[in-house]
This record gives C-alpha cells, structure tokens and sequence, in this order.
C-alpha cells in the first residue's frame, strides 16, 4: 500500500544522502599576460594556499598549460571559478578559472 511505497521513498533517499556528491576539479589555465605575482595572490586569496605552494602551483600551470587548484563539491566550485574569474576581469587580466567533473 501507500505506507510501502512512502517507505521506499524514504529509503531511496536516506541512501543518496550516504552517497558522497559529485566532485569537481578547479583548474587555472595557462595565458601570456597574467603578471605571476598576480596568480600566485589568487592562489592564496582563493584557494588558501600558503606562499610558497602558490607559487609552485603557478609555475606548474606556466610550464604545463593548466594545473588543478582544488577539488571541491559543485557549489563550491561554481562560486571559485565566478570569483577568480571576477576578480581576473577587474584587474584586467585574461587569466581562466574552470572546472571540470573530477
Ligand atoms: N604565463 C604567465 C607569464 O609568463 C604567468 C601565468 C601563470 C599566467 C599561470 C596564467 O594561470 C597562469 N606572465
């Protein structure tokens, strides 16, 4: 009767809540005019990394193309790519936040 189904329901989604969301991977991408210094301050104002790991990063995204910044659940990673993004655009810079399913 109803009551079963109701209760299949509700099984169904105790269960998606127990799987883990989607992930997304953040990546930066590679450009000729983007200053370093200015992509290292995104790396830390934005992805909290410490100076040094900033920099790091940004080299690999210089020397490789592109490089993943963080891994983070959609929402998240939605709001990073519109930040940076933003934040690249008001200071006049081409640099390119994305992301991609992980
Ligand atoms: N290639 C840039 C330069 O030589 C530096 C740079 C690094 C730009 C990483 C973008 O995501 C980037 N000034």
């Amino acid at each position: 009767d109803s009551s079963i189904i109701s209760h299949d329901k509700q099984l169904e989604a105790v269960k998606k809540k127990l799987q883990p969301p989607p992930m997304y991977k953040v990546l930066l991408n590679n450009d000729d005019y983007t200053p370093m210094d200015f992509v290292v301050e995104v790396l830390m104002r934005f992805f909290n990394m410490s100076a040094e790991k900033a920099n790091q990063l940004m080299l690999t995204v210089h020397y490789d193309g592109k490089a993943i910044c963080g891994v983070f659940t959609a929402e998240v990673a939605e709001t990073k790519v519109m930040q940076v993004n933003q934040f690249s655009r008001k200071h006049q810079h081409p640099l390119m936040c994305f992301m991609e399913q992980a």
